[in-house]
This record gives C-alpha cells, structure tokens and sequence, in this order.
C-alpha cells in the first residue's frame, strides 16, 4: 500500500501481526518512509483487534529502535556473565558454532545439543519451523515445550479431544461469563470490550480469582479461593448441581463417559467441606453452583494461570465437567472458552520433515533446565545450549539454578536475541535477531479464528538476521543439504500451508498469495460450525466427552477429577509464617519481552509484592518498604505493596521483570519451583510457598540504586 506523506516523501503501509504470546494476535500496520517504520498501529478494518493496540505494544518502535538492540554477532570476553564481548563477523560466529557443534557431536552425539526455545515470537517460519527442522535433521536432543500450557492441553485433549473455542464474538450471546483464574483484563484485552457489551446486555461476569485482578474488579461478582483449591470448588460446585437437580442427565447419558462415577466423586464435596478447602463460605459455593446451573447459555472462560500448580492437569479435569453436566458444550453462548489452537494443526511432516531425519534421541523438560544442566540429565550430558525466542535464566522456573548451571565453563552457550538479556549474558557467542518489522511470517491466533500475515516492512537494522536465516545459515554450515534446510521463509510457510490445506477445510481457498495481499484471511468455516462440539461428537477414543478418563493411568493420574492439594503448600504452612506466591501476568510486558521498553517500565513500577494488610503487619511490612521474599530455592528483593486486592496468607508478583535490572541482580523466578505438575510436565509457577522479611539499610547496600542496570553478574 503506498501513499504520499504531508513532506511529500513517499510512505508505504505494510501490513503485519503482533508477534508476541498474545491470543489476540492483533493486525497491525507499519508506516514505512525512506526505509525507516515511523507509525505503527493497528489495523482499523480487523473484526477481533479492532483498531487499537493493547499499551505494551503502541510502543512496538520503541522497542525496534531501542538503542540497545544488539546489531552484530559477539564473542564472549571474560568470564560468563561478565558482560564483556568483542565483536565478530557472522562469518566467523557461524565458523565456530559448527566447528564446536561438530566436535561435541563426535564426542558425545548430537543428544548433547539442546535447542532451547519459548515464545519470543508465536510465527509459523520464525518459531515453529525453527523449532523443528535443524534439530531433527541434526538429531538433537528435543525439548518438552511444558513451561505454558501443558497440564491444559493433556486434560482437555483427554476429556473433550481438542481445543477449540468458539468465535470471540459468541460471548455476546452468553448469558453467564465464567472468568476463572483468568486474567483477559490484561492478558487477552480485546475480549474485554465484548464481555463488557455482553454485561451491558444482562450477561453476568464472575470471576474466580484469589486475586482482585484487573478483570475482576469490574465483574458483578468476585470469589477469592485459596490458590490450587479449585479443583475442590468446581467438584463442589458438581456435587450441587446434582443435588438440587440441575444436572442434565438425558445430555450427560448421551454425550459422556462416566457419569455416575463422577457423580460419586463429586458426592465426597459437600459445600462445607469444599468451604474448609477454599476458604470461600459454604453460601457462596451453593449460590454459584445455582447461579451456574440455571443461567443459560453460560461460557466457562479459562486460560493457563489456573493450571500453573502442582494439581494443575486434573484441576482443569474438574473444570471440563461443568459444561457437561449443565449439558452446555456444543451450545451457541455456552460452553468452554479457553484456546483456538486445535482448529488447525500445521502438518507435522511438512513442517518438520521427521520422517527424513534421524529420531529424536530423547526429551528435555524445559521446565528443568537448571537441574538438566547441573547433572540430571546424562549420558550424554548437555554440552552445549541454542536460545532463541526465549530468555530462561528470568523466564524459566528455579532461574537460580540455571544461573549456575549457565555458568558452566564446559558448557558452550550460543543466543540468538534482539537484546542482552539475562540470559543473553551468559552466552558465549550472542548472535543479533531482527525484529518482527523486519522479518516475514504467518500467525496462527490462540485467540480468534484470523491467519495473520506479517510482511516484512524494513530492512533488517545492523547485521540483526530473523530466526529462519540463522538456522538455514547454520544447516550450511553443518554441511545439511536437503531443499527444505534451504527454502525461503514464504517457500516453506507455502510448503505447510499447503500440505496443511491438503487435509484441513478451514484452510480452503487460503493459499500464500492471498494471505500477502489481505493479511487478515478468516478461516473457511461453513455457515453454523465454527462453535466447537456442535455436532454433539467429540474426538475422543469413545467419541464422548470422557469424565472418567482411562487416558489418565497412563499419567499415574486417576481417571476421575480429584482435588489433590499440593504438597509444597501442605509442607509450608500458613501457620508457620508461609505465604503462597502467585507470579502471574504483569500488564504492560509479555513475559520478559518488552520490559526493557523504559516507558513500559516506568508505567509498571519497580518489582513489587502485594501483600495483605494483616500478613504485612504481622512482620512488620510497611507499604513501599523493601522486602526479602525467600524459600529454600533462594530469594529477591521485592517493594511491598501493601493492599487487600490479596487475602491473607496469598502474595502476589508478577513475572516479566529483568534480573540484572534489580540491584540483588534477581528476580521473581529465583523463588519459582522447577517441580513438575500433575499432567504434561506441566511447570508449576504458582505451587511456590515463600517467606517475607523487611530488608535493613545494612543489609540493602545501596538502596538508591534500585530499579537501575546491575552490571555485575549473579552468582
Ligand atoms: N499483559 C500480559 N499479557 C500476557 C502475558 C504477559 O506476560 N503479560 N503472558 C501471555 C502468556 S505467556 C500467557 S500463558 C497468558 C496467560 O494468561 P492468564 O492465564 O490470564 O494469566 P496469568 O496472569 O498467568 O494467570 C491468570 C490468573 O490466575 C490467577 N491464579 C493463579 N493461581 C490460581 C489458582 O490456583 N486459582 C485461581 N482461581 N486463580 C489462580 C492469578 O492470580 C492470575 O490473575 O497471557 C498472555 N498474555
Ligand atoms: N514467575 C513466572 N514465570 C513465568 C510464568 C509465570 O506465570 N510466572 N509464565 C510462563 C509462561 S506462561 C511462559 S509462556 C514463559 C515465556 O517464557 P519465554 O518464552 O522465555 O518468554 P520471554 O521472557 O518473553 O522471552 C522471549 C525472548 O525472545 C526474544 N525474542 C522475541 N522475538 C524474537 C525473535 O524473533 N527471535 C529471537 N531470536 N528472539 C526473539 C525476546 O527478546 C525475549 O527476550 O514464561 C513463563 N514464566
Ligand atoms: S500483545 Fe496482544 S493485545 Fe497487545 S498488540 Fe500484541 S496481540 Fe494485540
Ligand atoms: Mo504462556
């Protein structure tokens, strides 16, 4: 699209998507005037995005200029983490990765290689692709991707088959909207302004949360359970609606597997019991149930802080079970809302050519990785890590023990990032990445049901290369010929989407050519199917949504729901001065990303605590005073914040800021377990018991410095 500008330069538009661990995935539009981006917004004509970016990214330019983006290759100087590079070419960058890929894997094979990559972008060519493709040529060690969602995806996978959600618009007809352990306020926040049109209209909006969350704050009712009891709530809330009659049996003896077993499961939570589990009063477990039970159609809206504990994958067992026993799955307004992902799968052999490669040797939990490194995963053990898209040592749980397992001096370290992160630092060649302007790709929402292009719309700053150039780069390198190591990133989405339309119908008629010119393609649902189960089928083993599960043995899991509390909370009690930790969603960063944006973090404060009123008084917390949050796993210095959006015995502080810009050099994630969930390996942020103490002026240092660039390393 090109236009002229008010100085009579000629400006072009280029459409794009929001790269970041978003569901919205917004459509954006890139002002571009002689080679340079000087607006960015978002496209006005998008159904879902709707014209408008969410705070963290109206300053995307910021974070594209940001002085700091790192623009040529670098060679470690000194000792690891020291923050000392010399600068070299990316011909003598790739030279030394190969040779030392090729020396380890003489040694040791390629299991010693461990790509280690999240959700820096969610693209089809700049994350996927390069998750799959060199690995498995390579046959390096594989990486158990179960840092997000993982306990969700085993459980509703198992229960209800897939995950699909009905169009973000449908809420509209709900009469009921169910937000539990959610935070769309600042999470998802182009579905908020539906919710609230669907308030205006008489729809309720309650939200479960032990926190007084953004969202919460304006629903019409608000539950504050006890962090990891909700399994116990929802099976509370079963055991209701069967005794007061408003289970729906003829849809439950049709549609559902284990009915009366479930039934039974449920009888062992009467309100008061669940009452003593949750904290919440017998009245309110009862008035929600009814209220659940008889409002209808009624939407039970999740995403995945619910399931980040240590009982997460049966706590969304017992979640699935709600919509089944009001009979509301298939139901326009009623139902689940958690994911669109399983609309479409990309096709697994296009994408990854596995079949042409040696097997993957084996998997590595990337929720363990400090331990992995640190000596519990041999024979081979890791010799060397590839990070991109992903910043663990702030990101990753136990950061403390990646740390030091990143400070291994047989351990080669190659990153591959727009900035020098906190784990950036400890790389030992740091290799410059582009930003989403400067780069092609196709996104898939976990929000809507949009494919989004994003054009490339500047030239790449510096020597920064995109994710899919580096690893085509370094199959060269390796001496990997095959065509697919070789394409175009538009020839290998081409690839996928084609052999992905092969076999899926919502991709008819979507072909590359039409993606570049309308950006945003709506998927090709037939009139009246894109609400999920509205066939009445699911596609599990028996077709039914499968309350009783035997898929769960397989897990060392029981088959029925249970609430099972878990042992690190048990372990710590309140009682002995223990608090549960909730580290959920900052809103204005994604994760890590965007939190060096200097506006962002001003707009988000210095990393803080909240704390209650009665468990700040109890140690003698003044609000605004600096605290030492610790456990055994280590330990940060956090801002109190002293207020009643938490109850007693609950803390709250949000992930995303950076170690090395707090004075102690740590954050959040020195304190989060690396234990392992119930289903999927699933991470468990938010099992996290921790002790608080207000720090001395002695023991502070410098406390002037606070919120300021740490340049010494943590160790
Ligand atoms: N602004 C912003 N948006 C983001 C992200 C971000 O970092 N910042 N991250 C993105 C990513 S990676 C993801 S996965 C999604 C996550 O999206 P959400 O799941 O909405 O976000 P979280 O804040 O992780 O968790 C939601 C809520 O769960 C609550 N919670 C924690 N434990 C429990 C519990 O045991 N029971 C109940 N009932 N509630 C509990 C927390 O208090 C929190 O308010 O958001 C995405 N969007
Ligand atoms: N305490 C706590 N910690 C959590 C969570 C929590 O609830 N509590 N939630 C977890 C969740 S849900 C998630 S999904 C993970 C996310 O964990 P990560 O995926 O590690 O996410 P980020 O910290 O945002 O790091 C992404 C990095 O990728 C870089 N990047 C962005 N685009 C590109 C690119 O195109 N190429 C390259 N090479 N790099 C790029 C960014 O600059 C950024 O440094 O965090 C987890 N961490
Ligand atoms: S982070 Fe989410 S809401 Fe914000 S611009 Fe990106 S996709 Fe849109
Ligand atoms: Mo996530």
């Amino acid at each position: 699209m090109g236009t002229t500008s008010q100085d009579g330069s000629a400006t072009t538009l280029v459409r794009g998507a929001c790269p970041h661990d978003c569901p919205d995935t917004c459509a954006t539009l890139t002002e571009v005037r002689v080679g340079r981006a000087v607006r960015f917004v978002a496209d006005p004509s998008h159904p879902i995005t709707d014209g408008w970016l969410c705070a963290k990214v109206r300053p995307y330019l910021d974070r594209v200029y940001h002085p700091d983006r790192l623009l040529y290759p670098r060679r470690r100087k000194g000792a690891k983490g020291g923050g000392r590079w010399e600068r070299i070419g990316w011909d003598e960058a790739l030279g030394e990765i190969a040779t030392r890929w090729r020396a380890i894997i003489a040694e040791h094979s390629a299991a010693a290689i461990l790509p280690y990559s999240y959700s820096g972008t969610l693209g089809l060519a700049q994350l996927s692709l390069c998750n799959t493709r060199l690995w498995n040529r390579m046959g390096a060690s594989g990486l158990k991707r179960s840092i997000c969602d993982a306990a969700a995806e085993v459980a509703i996978e198992a229960t209800i088959g897939v995950r699909q959600s009905p169009d973000p618009r449908d809420l509209l007809q709900s009469k009921l909207i169910l937000i539990w352990g959610h935070n769309p306020a600042s999470t998802n926040p182009h579905v908020m302004p539906i919710i609230r049109r669907a308030q205006r209209a008489g729809a309720r909006v309650v939200v479960i949360d032990p926190r007084r969350t953004l969202t919460a704050r304006s629903a019409d009712w608000h539950l504050q359970p006890r962090p990891a009891t909700d399994g116990a709530l929802a099976l509370g809330l079963l055991h209701v609606l069967v005794a007061e009659g408003l289970a729906d049996k003829a849809w439950l003896e049709e549609h559902s597997v284990g009915w009366r077993e479930l039934r039974e499961r449920a009888a062992a939570y009467p309100p008061a019991r669940v009452a003593a589990i949750t904290g919440l009063d017998e009245d309110e477990v009862v008035a929600l149930a009814r209220l659940y039970g008889t409002t209808k159609p009624g939407i039970l809206k999740f995403s995945d802080g619910v399931q980040r504990h240590a009982n997460g994958g049966q706590t969304i067992r017992a979640l699935l079970c709600l919509p089944a026993v009001t009979g509301q799955y298939g139901t326009p307004g009623g139902g689940l809302y958690y994911s669109q992902s399983g609309w479409i799968a990309w096709d697994r052999e296009a994408m990854g050519h596995a079949s042409e490669c040696p097997p993957t040797p084996r998997e590595v939990n990337m929720n363990r990785l400090g331990a992995a490194l640190l000596g519990e995963v041999t024979d081979p053990p890791i010799q060397s890590l590839y990070v991109f898209c992903a910043n663990p040592a702030a990101a990753s749980p136990n950061a403390g023990l990646i740390a030091e397992g990143l400070q291994r001096d047989d351990l080669f370290t190659v990153v591959h990032e727009l900035f020098e992160t906190d784990t950036a630092r400890y790389a030992d060649i740091l290799l410059p990445a582009t930003s989403q302007l400067e780069q092609t790709d196709l996104h898939k929402p976990y929000g809507h049901h949009h494919l989004q292009y994003n054009q490339q719309a500047i030239a790449p700053l510096g020597e920064a290369t995109s994710n899919w150039d580096v690893m085509r780069l370094l199959a060269a390198r390796m001496g990997y010929d095959e065509p697919w190591l070789r394409h175009s990133a538009e020839e290998a989405i081409a690839e996928v989407l084609n052999a992905t339309r092969a076999t899926n119908p919502l991709l008819a008629g979507i072909t590359l050519d039409r993606l570049q010119r309308e950006g945003t393609v709506p998927y090709s649902f037939p009139p009246e199917t894109s609400i999920p189960f509205a066939d009445g089928r699911f596609p599990t083993p028996s077709g039914k949504v499968e309350l009783r599960c035997e898929a769960m043995r397989a897990y060392g899991v029981d088959p029925l729901p249970d609430y099972v509390p878990p042992a690190e909370l048990t372990d710590h009690p309140a009682a002995e001065g223990w608090l549960t930790l909730l580290s959920g969603a900052a809103h204005h960063f994604v994760t890590t990303s965007l939190a060096n944006v200097p506006t962002l973090r001003a707009k988000e404060g210095a990393p803080a605590i909240e704390l209650n009123p009665v468990d700040a008084a109890a140690r003698g917390i003044a609000d605004g005073a600096l605290v030492e949050v610790h456990n055994a796993r280590g330990g940060c210095r956090l801002v109190a914040k002293v207020t009643d959006a938490v109850p007693a015995g609950v803390a709250v502080a949000p992930k995303g800021h950076w170690a090395k810009h707090s004075d102690d050099g740590r954050n959040v994630n020195w304190l989060t377990s690396d234990a392992l969930a119930d289903l999927g390996g699933q991470s468990t942020f938010h099992t996290n018991a921790v002790r608080v103490r207000t720090v001395t002026d002695e023991a502070t240092g410098n406390g002037a410095r606070r919120g300021q660039d740490r340049t010494v390393p943590v160790t």
